[in-house]
């Protein structure tokens, strides 16, 4: 029995890894100043031949900022596109300090960067998220 529980314990953590590791990689966090950036897609990660919507929750000593403009762009640092320039406002819901916008098309397979400009106390900073998306089978 002693035997059995101690095998056990190894698989179980290994498991709670497994679980910890793919929250994370649902969002990704950046700082910026002293603002903490989360970043989601919806779908995640974004596919490619549509767009997706995509949701940024900032904090700074661990409550929401609501006073932030934010926007961001999305192009692939190896190669110029016509959508490089695009600008996507992003829109908070009420006070929360979370911010949504859809994008653009990701056009083809390859890396992405998203790049967020926010603006929270006057001086504006960006933040470069990369996304590196597979071609559909
Ligand atoms: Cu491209």
């Amino acid at each position: 029995m002693l035997r059995i529980s101690y095998l056990f314990v190894p698989f179980v953590s290994s498991m709670l890894l497994i679980g910890c590791s793919g929250g994370q990689s649902d969002g990704k966090v950046q700082q910026a100043g002293a603002f903490f950036l989360s970043v989601n897609t919806i779908p995640n990660p974004p596919e490619v031949g549509s767009s997706a919507e995509v949701v940024v929750t900032i904090k700074a000593d661990d409550q929401p900022s609501s006073h932030c403009k934010v926007e961001f762009r999305q192009f692939m640092p190896e190669m110029e596109m016509s959508s490089d320039k695009a600008v996507y406002t992003m829109v908070q819901e009420g006070a929360s300090g979370v911010y949504k916008a859809r994008g653009g098309e990701f056009s083809m397979g390859g890396e992405w960067v998203l790049e967020f400009s926010l603006a929270c106390d006057g001086k504006a900073q960006t933040v470069k998220f990369p996304y590196s998306l597979k071609w559909p089978e």
